[in-house]
């Protein structure tokens, strides 16, 4: 059966024109003028848009003594509802576990999902066997992205040493390293020192997380990601100093990739203070709310290229789970919703004030992360050939954001109350309706994983574990030993 989706203006990253798309078997099978088909879908008035890919999500991950709230169902459908129709999630082995057992959890519980999906898998401590396993992981699990956590030192954290292996390993494997930038030891030392001074509420979050513990370890990542020879993935990039750090990488030829969410690009600090504790503690993730000039740092980053993807950590808690720490901002379970909002919030804030294009739009929720991700033009693309997620978006359609009308799990919505407008009217995952007029008429169980290959390596041969761990031999080139 063919489905035609008529009438439309195709918008890709970097074209914008009039043709019908006609899709069979869940791929675009031709697009042009005046096709026909089984079934029509009135695209009139609307933007036909490579559906959204999120590529930072986690779904009922196990964190901070609770899992997040919206699992591979609820978490799914509200992405589907705003328009994106691909998330990629974190495979997260404990500090000890098996990479492989863990992902064998993550496969049953994404055998749920709505919409199509990946998976990132986390390097959370560092041995011979995880070394192994990640060859494993690239070569037969179909997945090409490993991420670093910086923070959450005592639990996720690992050290300098084991990134600049771990990394050196990726880069072998033609795999991808991701990092949470932000400073652990100088974050759990700021922490204590607030709680001992008597402020351990979620304001103190903020202050616990600032800017330049960020800006460092970007910092600090791209140079052992240089050293090792490997492109880097900044995750949620929130500020200037990381951007900066970004940018001039860039300047200097190496890739190196940044991610600001699109809470940071539009709620700022105010959000922790002079508030009452459930509102700021609903908005408590790391790294925390920015001021304007980061925001505006980020926009820019977005608009002139220097940043190439927005996400949303989709790591949803309740109220209830947030509230675990009261009395010690430490124990508030950190993360923010936002799947079912990306989209729309980045058209109303951004296409629609004229900070980017609808083809920048389009580049940065879809096509720059498909290609990133080793997933284009499979995703991410308007092409004969490509798999039919896409989005109908109407630009006059329009609703008020709240909890009462959400697919998330939770009970409340950081962006409750925005007016926004570019919603979809018809949402496809592989050629199926799923989104219909503002319903969601997907099935558990149809979202399936997408397998993504590595990239070319820099070597052909890989390392033994005591070649990787062999003490290097350092160059001293043009000191003098006895140095000043
Ligand atoms: N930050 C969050 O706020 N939640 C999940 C993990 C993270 O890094
Ligand atoms: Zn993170
Ligand atoms: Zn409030
Ligand atoms: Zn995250």
């Amino acid at each position: 059966m063919a489905t035609v989706i008529k009438n439309g203006t195709i918008v890709t990253a970097d074209l914008t024109y009039k043709a019908d798309i006609k899709v069979e078997g869940g791929k675009i099978v031709e697009i042009g003028p005046d096709l026909a088909g089984d079934e029509t879908l009135d695209a009139t008035g609307c933007y036909v848009m490579p559906g959204g890919i999120d590529p930072h999500v986690h779904l009922e991950m196990p964190f901070m003594g609770t899992y997040s709230a919206d699992d591979f169902d609820s978490g799914t459908r509200a992405a589907l509802a705003g328009g994106t129709t691909m998330v990629v999630d974190f495979c997260l082995p404990d500090p000890g576990q098996s990479m492989l057992d863990a992902l064998k959890r993550w496969d049953n519980k994404a055998t749920r999902a709505h919409c199509d999906y990946s998976f990132h898998m986390a390097v959370t401590w560092w041995s011979e066997q995880v070394f192994n396993e990640m060859k494993t992981v690239v070569q037969e699990k179909g997945i090409n992205t490993f991420k670093h956590f910086m923070a959450y030192k005592g639990s996720l954290m690992v050290n300098d040493d084991e990134m600049f292996a771990s990394f050196s390993r990726c880069a072998e494997l033609g795999a991808l390293p991701l990092v949470h930038a932000e400073n652990g030891d100088v974050v759990a030392a700021m922490q204590q020192k607030l709680m001992d001074e008597g402020n351990n509420g979620p304001e103190a979050h903020a202050y616990s997380r600032p800017a330049s513990v960020e800006g460092e370890a970007t910092n600090r990542a791209i140079i052992i990601a240089d050293m090792a020879g490997v492109p880097l993935y900044v995750v949620h990039t929130s500020c200037e100093q990381a951007h900066e750090a970004i940018r001039r990488a860039r300047q200097n030829g190496m890739r190196v990739y940044g991610e600001p969410l699109i809470q940071h690009l539009t709620l700022d600090e105010s959000e922790y203070f002079d508030k009452d504790w459930d509102h700021s503690a609903r908005r408590v993730m790391s790294p925390p709310f920015r001021n304007k000039q980061h925001q505006d740092s980020l926009w820019a980053g977005l608009a002139s290229g220097s940043l190439q993807c927005v996400a949303t950590d989709h790591c949803a808690f309740t109220t209830d789970q947030k509230r675990y720490g009261l009395g010690d901002f430490r124990k508030i379970p950190n993360g923010t919703g936002g799947l079912e909002d990306r989209l729309p919030m980045l058209w109303t804030y951004g296409v629609a004030t004229g900070r980017i294009t609808m083809n920048e739009f389009v580049a940065v929720t879809s096509t720059n992360i498909a290609k990133i991700l080793n997933l284009y033009p499979r995703k991410g693309a308007i092409l004969v050939g490509a798999d039919a997620d896409l989005v109908v978006l109407d630009p006059k359609k329009s609703k008020t954001i709240s909890a009462k009308t959400q697919q998330s799990a939770i009970d409340y919505n950081v962006f409750e109350g925005k007016q926004v407008t570019g919603l979809p009217r018809y949402t496809l995952s592989r050629g199926v309706v799923v989104v219909d007029d503002g319903m969601v008429k997907s099935r558990e169980g149809h979202g399936q994983f997408v397998a993504r290959e590595p990239y070319p390596a820099v070597s052909k041969a890989l390392s033994t574990w005591k070649e990787l761990t062999a003490p290097r031999k350092v160059e001293r080139t043009g000191i003098p030993a006895s140095g000043v």
